[in-house]
């Protein structure tokens, strides 16, 4: 097991698309093992491999209260989605940032799990958001793209001179 580094907007890295995984084996698991170790130590309730600088296609979560439901979906991918809801949100790519962010309401995400077999979930509430937000990252996109300009820019100019007085 491993911790990874995590990658802060407005890293470039952030903006690569991953990339479908063609064969899960123990790499993919190991990874998958070190990612759910890197979200928990945040800690957070979701992670995509694109936040550890991982250009592939995999997701982990868990929104259970007690830490005690970690959920992997190795390529996923929204197959049906009603309705709309405002939910807050934040991303470990941006620290210290919530924004309301509308999305569909509930979503039926299809997933291969860690032996490489098929699975449908039904995901309503807190999880449908985080599966949304973390298949978004998976495509180069983060939530402070659904925010105004002025909001992201402020947002990016406060980041950055975080990281200044870090360097
Ligand atoms: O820890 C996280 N919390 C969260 C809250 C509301 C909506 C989405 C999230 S995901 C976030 C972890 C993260 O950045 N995943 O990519
Ligand atoms: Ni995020």
């Amino acid at each position: 097991m491993a911790l990874r580094p995590i990658l802060h907007f407005p890293d470039p890295r952030l903006r690569k698309k991953a990339l479908e995984i063609k064969e899960v084996d123990d790499n993919i698991r190991q990874l998958a093992d070190d990612m759910l170790e890197t979200m928990y130590e945040a800690p957070g309730i979701g992670l995509a491999a694109t936040q550890i600088n991982v250009q592939k296609r995999l997701v982990v979560i868990d929104v259970s209260e007690d830490k005690s439901s970690p959920l992997i979906f190795i390529n996923p991918e929204i197959v049906e989605q009603h309705g709309e809801r405002e939910h807050e949100e934040g991303c470990l790519s941006v620290p210290e940032s919530y924004e309301m962010v509308t999305r569909a309401d509930t979503v039926c995400v299809r997933a291969l799990d860690r032996e490489g077999k098929q699975f449908d979930l039904e995901a309503e509430e807190l999880l449908a958001t985080c599966i949304q937000h973390e298949i978004d990252h998976l495509d180069g996109k983060l939530f402070v793209d659904y925010l105004s300009n002025l909001k992201r820019q402020r947002i990016k100019k406060r980041l950055e001179k975080q990281l200044k007085q870090k360097n």
